[in-house]
């Protein structure tokens, strides 16, 4: 597919300490130790309705990780997916008497133009599950010919499922134990009721055709392709293993995350499919978490209907922690609003307070596991000392106007 346009990235001087992010597996922060080219993969979104906070919170976490090991000199290979057909969206799809792929394209289309205005960098390669379907094939096609596959004991859909046990690390991504995977299973898209399974916990992996349903002609026979194994394809096939990040929301520790490593790990053998796994906190509403499936969402699209200043949102979004669980308000809005005007006055003065240090302290703080508070914190300070007169450092308003966009995103003179 198509990704978003991009935007220029300014260059700074210097470099800030090596990024350090939370890895679920090690349930700890470590260092990132990328290569000359940085590889991430992040899941992307089921189109089925708009992009909503929660979604927006996550894909800006990304982008900062994005942009920090851009300003720390590697390329950066950022691939991510999108399920353009999966169970969610073929049932709104027919709820609306919709056309599956119309709806999907229409709501990729918007999410694009949301990402665009949020001034997030683009991924290398934005993958249709649809379109990647071949690959998806021949993976299963492998799994299953090794015996870490097997079709469902059922005559009439004899799908095919992975079993969890052929990979050594099952339960390493997640740390969970069987009884939190066995309800998280059933909650998000399992199904460990289904007889015929050799294991409840056990993943589709190839949904054979059914009346009604999308399917596509393959040596496994018509049908369709499982959810982890989308994410597991088209990260391996274009990052290859051991790539330094898989990201997503905390959603998707389990069983997503969890059995898309597991298939990377019985397909080559090697083992992590990630150095990295990491998750985002969820963005509530009305105390609920946002979701599509409970209908509380504030969307990105409708926000820029009503004219809201998109660097105001990305600010506002930044504002908290990204592994923090934490609600919207619209009190964010006003805050991340008077806050960006701030900056904008500050940098629009002919010097300002020394630029080096707040450079350094920005680009301390997001390497300390991104810590936007603090980052934020940082440039709130030099903006108070600048309007406050103390500076006479005239390269710095456009030292900090380059920073913020650099490193945050933030565009103070945009849209
Ligand atoms: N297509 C799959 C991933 S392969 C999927 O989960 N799609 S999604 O549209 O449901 O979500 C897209 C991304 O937004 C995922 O990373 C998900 O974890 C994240 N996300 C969903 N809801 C929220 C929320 N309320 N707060 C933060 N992130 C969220
Ligand atoms: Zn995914």
């Amino acid at each position: 597919m198509q990704p978003w346009t991009s935007m220029p990235v300014p260059q700074l001087p210097g470099q800030g300490p090596p990024l350090r992010l939370h890895d679920t597996a090690a349930r700890q922060v470590r260092l990132t130790a990328p290569g000359p080219t940085a590889r991430m993969y992040v899941c992307g979104i089921t189109p089925y309705d708009a992009t909503h906070l929660g979604h927006a919170a996550t894909y800006l976490a990304f982008d900062l990780v994005h942009r920090y090991w851009r300003d720390a000199g590697h390329n950066v290979h950022y691939v991510q997916n999108v399920t353009d057909v999966d169970d969610p969206l073929l049932e709104r799809a027919l709820r609306d008497q919709d056309d599956w792929v119309v709806l999907g394209m229409r709501e990729t289309a918007l999410f694009r133009e949301d990402m665009e205005s949020l001034r997030v960098l683009p991924p290398r390669d934005f993958v249709g599950a649809v379109e990647a379907v071949s690959e998806i094939v021949e993976v299963v096609g492998k799994l299953l010919a090794w015996g870490a596959a097997y079709r469902v004991d059922d005559p009439e859909h004899p799908d095919i499922y992975f079993d969890h046990q052929a990979a050594a690390h099952f339960g390493s991504e997640s740390g969970y134990d069987e009884e939190t995977m066995a309800r998280l299973s059933a909650e998000r898209g399992g199904d460990p009721e289904r007889p015929g399974k050799r294991h409840p916990l056990d993943a589709l992996m190839w949904r054979t055709a059914r009346e009604g349903e999308p399917s596509w002609d393959s040596e496994l026979g018509p049908g369709r392709p499982g959810w982890h194994v989308e994410c597991c394809a088209i990260g391996l096939n274009r990052l290859g293993t051991g790539f330094d990040v898989q990201g997503g929301g905390s959603d998707l520790i389990f069983p997503h995350h969890e059995f898309s490593a597991a298939h990377a790990e019985a397909l080559t053998g090697e083992y992590p499919m990630a150095r990295h796994y990491v998750h985002t906190g969820m963005i509530s509403l009305n105390g609920e978490k946002m979701s599509k499936s409970k209908g509380n969402l504030v969307f990105v699209s409708r926000l820029r209907a009503d004219q809201v200043d998109p660097m105001a949102l990305r600010l506002a979004l930044l504002s908290g922690h990204y592994r923090t669980d934490r609600p919207w308000t619209t009190g964010m809005l006003d805050e991340a609003m008077v806050r960006l005007g701030r900056w904008r006055q500050a940098v629009a003065r002919p010097a300002g307070a020394a630029a080096q240090d707040a450079v350094s302290r920005l680009r301390t703080h997001l390497a300390d596991d991104l810590d936007t508070p603090g980052a934020l914190a940082a440039v709130d300070r030099w903006a108070t000392e600048t309007l406050d007169g103390c500076g006479r450092d005239v390269d710095a308003p456009t030292l900090l106007r380059a920073a913020v966009d650099a490193l945050l995103g933030i565009a103070v003179d945009y849209p």
